[in-house]
């Protein structure tokens, strides 16, 4: 849409405060913290969505970005106990889980010998035994396989308890984890930041402060990385914007961000299951308020396996404009949770049909958006 539509839908508006914010995105100016709660209590989703579909495209015009990656999950045993989740097992039940070798985590990554790949994505439950020597050796392991395979892994949580076990300060891990191999840090693990939540969902793990210091210590290392916001449970909606004002903050000072990643609460299978999941209306708000906020992230990021990829498809006319990658079924985390997507892969030309069927122009990028192939034609 060019400004002279949007201008008719801003003046259109017959809330006089959404005016007001209207004309601030499109002078380019930063939305303070009440106006991000203003526009979740009072807009109306075309009126978020003509305004998030006109930031994504003064930004990126139709490029839609995905890769082709897959997901090694080195094991489901975890010390903590965060309410919503549906795939961990406490390491009193141990058997009940799974625990990988290096040798059986380096046959993942040799499974793709041959196939055009482009990223590992590694995350998993926070095992005692699993020790940050242990995840250096898998690294090195990998790099030492294909050096090229970009390698995106570990979220605060599991690097503040291997830091801590192996008695290193977070700058001494992050840098030894540089060294083995380690290339950015995927976007887990922050679900929602403000303590009065934070202490309900998942109190015994790394607090808001020890995740953004992890990521600003990669930042600082020349890394970059992802953000997540688990959304639609018992959060309020200032809380939400106080996850993505201290996300907008620290990406002020080190621009390391990349992209940020609403993810849908999902409530099969785990101690949240009485709290009801959020309907879609309020999913693409989400999308769309995360895209006017956060105003200095350079890309919004739909993940399809937790969304399913009709509501992924939605999401890119409502701000968002990456939708993630091939996966090719090697995550657990959202079919245990309920999504719709029990056996989560899609080949590239699915991703490709998706988002043309959605009139936007298919980009395979490179973890960190280079361009590999322009699908347009
Ligand atoms: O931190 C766990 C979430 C996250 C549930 O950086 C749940 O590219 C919804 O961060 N309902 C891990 N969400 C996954 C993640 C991610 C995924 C895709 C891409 C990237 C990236 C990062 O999964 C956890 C937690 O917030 N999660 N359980 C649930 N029941
Ligand atoms: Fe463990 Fe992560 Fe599940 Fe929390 S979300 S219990 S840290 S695997």
């Amino acid at each position: 849409m060019n400004s002279k539509g949007i201008e008719v839908i801003i003046a259109a508006e017959k809330d006089s405060t959404l005016q007001k914010i209207g004309t601030k995105i499109i002078q380019n100016e930063r939305l303070l913290f009440e106006e991000g709660v203003y526009l979740f209590e009072h807009a109306s989703l075309p009126y978020v969505g003509a305004l998030a579909n006109w930031k994504r495209e003064s930004l990126h015009g139709d490029k839609t970005y995905f890769n082709r990656n897959f997901h090694i999950e080195p094991t489901n045993v975890c010390v903590f106990s965060c309410k919503f989740c549906s795939y961990s097992k406490l390491y009193a039940h141990k058997e009940e889980g799974w625990e990988l070798t290096v040798d059986q985590m380096l046959d993942i990554v040799k499974s793709y010998d041959g196939k055009p790949v482009t990223e590992v994505h590694i995350v998993g439950g926070v095992h005692p035994k699993l020790t940050l020597a242990f995840f250096l050796e898998l690294m090195r392991a990998i790099k030492a396989h294909r050096p090229n395979l970009h390698i995106k892994a570990f979220t605060p949580v599991e690097l503040e308890y291997m830091f801590r076990k192996a008695k290193v300060s977070v700058a001494e891990g992050m840098k030894l984890a540089k060294e083995a191999g380690l290339d950015s840090l995927p976007g887990g693990g922050a679900e929602i930041f403000h303590p009065e939540i934070r202490e309900q969902i998942c109190a015994d793990k790394a607090t808001a402060d020890q995740w953004l210091e992890i990521h600003k210590t990669a930042h600082e290392l020349g890394m970059h990385s992802n953000a997540t916001l688990l959304y639609g449970h018992i959060e309020s909606y200032h809380h939400r914007i106080d996850h993505m004002e201290r996300l907008r903050q620290l990406q002020d000072q080190t621009k390391g961000f990349n992209t940020f990643i609403p993810l849908k609460f999902r409530n099969a299978n785990n101690d949240m299951s009485n709290v009801p999941e959020s309907i879609l209306l309020d999913d693409l708000k989400m999308y769309a308020i995360s895209r006017l906020y956060l105003d200095n992230f350079p890309h919004l990021k739909a993940y399809w396996p937790m969304l399913g990829r009709d509501a992924a498809q939605l999401t890119l006319s409502y701000g968002v404009n990456d939708i993630d990658g091939t996966i090719d079924d090697t995550t657990k985390i959202y079919s245990m949770a309920g999504s719709e997507e029990q056996n989560p892969a899609m080949t590239t030309e699915e991703l490709v049909t998706l988002i043309k069927q959605a009139k936007r122009q298919p980009i395979e990028r490179g973890t960190l958006y280079n361009v590999i192939n322009d699908f347009s034609n």
